[in-house]
């Protein structure tokens, strides 16, 4: 949430900035601003509300000139969405983009009012440059220092950077508790929330770590860590392709990452799948593997759709593996006394790696006498990845559409492979690891079948665009799918929709059932089918609206729209039935009009809490 695009340079900067942030507008789309220093060694900022495109009209034909400069695009946490709130903030000459929340900002901002300070904004950011120019005033000693005497007065997770005009020559870049990276030129350097805003610049990258402070300068930079000491951080060749961040023949990036998940499974299995008969993590050292053969329970903590594929996977865990799993909402996880299960392993997942609340729930694990931890992310280099002992990575390639679809069908991927993993290694014998590795090397060419019925969803999604709830029904670990189907609904179309159990219906939400609320069901042809047949004609009998995905025959009554889902092996299902009902999401929210890839109040990454 929020980016960050800076850069200190022997050039004008000012094309980069803008180019840069606008491809940051995924973490935050309701307002941006930068701020250069001039040849006059004065602050030039421009801001305004709305998208980046309104940032470069206002900038277009001034002439702006600057060899350093900041931007940033909000997403608001403090302070209504306004150009006063809009960052860079200014305090004298010292300007500050930040990212994160700073706590105790009432509590200082009434204490910097009564130093004689005037606030601008209603935001927490303009507290702490102010913080910063009444640290420095109060000892006259470097900005750096200032920033160190702060930062011990601050509460929260941010990450933020600042220019001196004073020093117009190099930037100082934070990072607690929401990502920074530094990027690498020739006589130049950068920094950015992500490297997608650097990706055309350089493909050389510093992630800082949690608490570091970095001094970046056009020839050098400097990183101090939270102990005040000189580190050195390892430079990471990034080998993300700058093609990978374009639309290229799709209208939406959220339609580029739908058609992209056959290719990003085949990525996620390759180098994994061995000899077509087991699975190699190479990530994993001998000393995980011991843990696995040890472990009584795996408990798994994510948000959002991660969230939906860890509870597919509770299923998988539990009835192949055979091992108790428990799946919680990770703010809710970090919110309790928590009762740790004997020799539990912990699990996070997160496309990002800095979603917040992930990231606190891991840190509470780490003193809890967990067995060990292991993250599955999309995102090399990101704080999850940092701070976990165990990282498998889901190659699914970078995901910019807010609402996600790749990462979950390469999480719940990563996860079966983990499962099957797991049992041989528990078991002592491969044959359920065999059976795994030949239905995951078929899923990609299912997906790949699915994806072209198309044109039957976009059908379905004509008729359903108009309305204004649906509920959607899954049973067992299709249960997640619906959840998961709702909530992609919802995110861009704004929808309102619930999912439930299958068997639930009975037991309030039949209430709701008229001929205006479609009901979305998702039925394999499985043992649970008749019980599902049972709850289409409890439904029907009430004159509910149905939309059946399923590969069963049906009886089709008038009520009833049945999209036939192609065969897929029952233990995959999960991974296939998310497909159409991503499909359904995207073509209604396109024939709504909304804004897919960006929707409203929501940001990709939320780094907080
Ligand atoms: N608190 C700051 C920054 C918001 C943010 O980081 N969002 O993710 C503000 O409200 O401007």
């Amino acid at each position: 949430m929020c980016g960050i695009v800076a850069a200190v340079t022997q050039r004008n900067i000012i094309d980069f900035l803008l180019e840069s942030i606008q491809r940051l507008e995924y973490r935050g789309y309701d307002s941006s601003g930068l701020a250069l220093i001039n040849k006059n060694n004065n602050f030039i900022r421009v801001r305004c509300i709305g998208k980046v495109s309104q940032l470069i009209k206002k900038t277009k034909n001034k002439k702006l000139f600057g060899k350093i400069g900041l931007a940033h695009t909000r997403w608001a946490t403090h302070g209504k969405v306004s150009e006063e709130n809009t960052h860079p903030h200014i305090s004298s000459h010292i300007a500050i983009v930040h990212n994160g929340i700073i706590e105790n900002s009432f509590q200082l901002r009434l204490f910097l009012e009564k130093q004689g300070y005037i606030f601008y904004s209603d935001t927490d950011t303009e507290v702490i440059v102010h913080l910063l120019h009444w640290e420095q005033k109060k000892t006259g000693k470097s900005l750096l220092e200032a920033m160190h005497n702060s930062l011990i007065r601050l509460h929260g997770n941010y990450s933020m950077v600042v220019m001196d005009t004073h020093n117009s020559s190099r930037l100082i870049a934070v990072c607690s508790g929401s990502p920074l990276i530094i990027g690498l030129g020739i006589g130049e350097n950068f920094i950015a929330s992500d490297q997608i805003a650097l990706l055309n610049i350089t493909k050389r990258f510093i992630y800082l770590k949690e608490g570091d402070i970095a001094i970046v300068q056009p020839e050098q930079t400097q990183i101090f860590n939270k102990h005040n000491s000189i580190v050195q951080r390892k430079i990471i060749q990034s080998d993300v392709q700058y093609e990978c961040v374009k639309k290229g023949k799709y209208k939406h990036y959220m339609e580029k990452e739908i058609y992209e998940q056959p290719t990003s499974i085949r990525n996620t299995l390759k180098h994994r799948l061995k000899n077509n008969k087991t699975i190699d993590f190479p990530e994993l050292g001998v000393q995980e593997k011991n843990i696995f053969l040890h472990l009584e329970h795996i408990q798994i903590v994510a948000c959002g759709t991660s969230y939906h594929a860890a509870m597919v996977s509770k299923h998988w865990f539990e009835s192949i593996a055979n091992i108790p799993c428990d799946v919680e909402v990770a703010s809710e996880f970090s919110s309790r006394k928590l009762a740790v299960r004997k020799k539990s392993f912990f699990i996070t997942l997160s496309q990002s790696g800095e979603t917040a609340d992930t990231l606190t729930a891991l840190r509470i694990s780490k003193k809890l006498g967990y067995l060990g931890n292991l993250t599955i992310c999309n995102m090399k280099g990101s704080s999850l990845v940092q701070e976990s002992d165990n990282c498998l990575l889901t190659k699914a390639g970078i995901e910019i559409g807010v609402a996600s679809t790749k990462s979950f069908t390469t999480q719940l991927t990563v996860l079966l492979m983990l499962v099957a993993k797991i049992v041989s290694i528990k078991q002592k014998k491969n044959d359920i690891e065999k059976k795994i590795v030949k239905i995951l090397n078929i899923l990609p060419y299912r997906i790949e079948e699915i994806l072209k019925k198309n044109q039957e969803i976009k059908n379905i999604a004509k008729k359903l665009y108009h309305t204004k709830n649906m509920i959607f029904l899954g049973r067992r670990d299709q249960y997640p799918i619906a959840m998961e189907g709702a909530l992609k609904l919802k995110e861009i179309s704004y929808i309102h929709a619930e999912a439930y159990p299958s068997g639930e219906l009975k037991h309030g939400p039949l209430a709701l059932i008229d001929k205006n609320i479609p009901i979305i069901i998702t039925a394999p042809n499985n043992s649970l089918i008749e019980k599902t047949k049972k709850n289409i004609q409890e439904i029907c009998s009430r004159g509910g609206l149905i939309y059946i995905f399923s590969d069963a025959e049906m009886n089709l009554e008038k009520n009833i729209t049945l999209f036939k889902v192609p065969y897929v092996e029952e233990i995959i299902a999960p991974i296939f039935y998310i497909i159409p009902l991503q499909l359904l999401a995207y073509y209604i929210a396109l024939s709504k009009g909304t804004n897919i890839d960006q929707p409203r109040n929501l940001a990709k990454s939320v780094t907080v809490e």
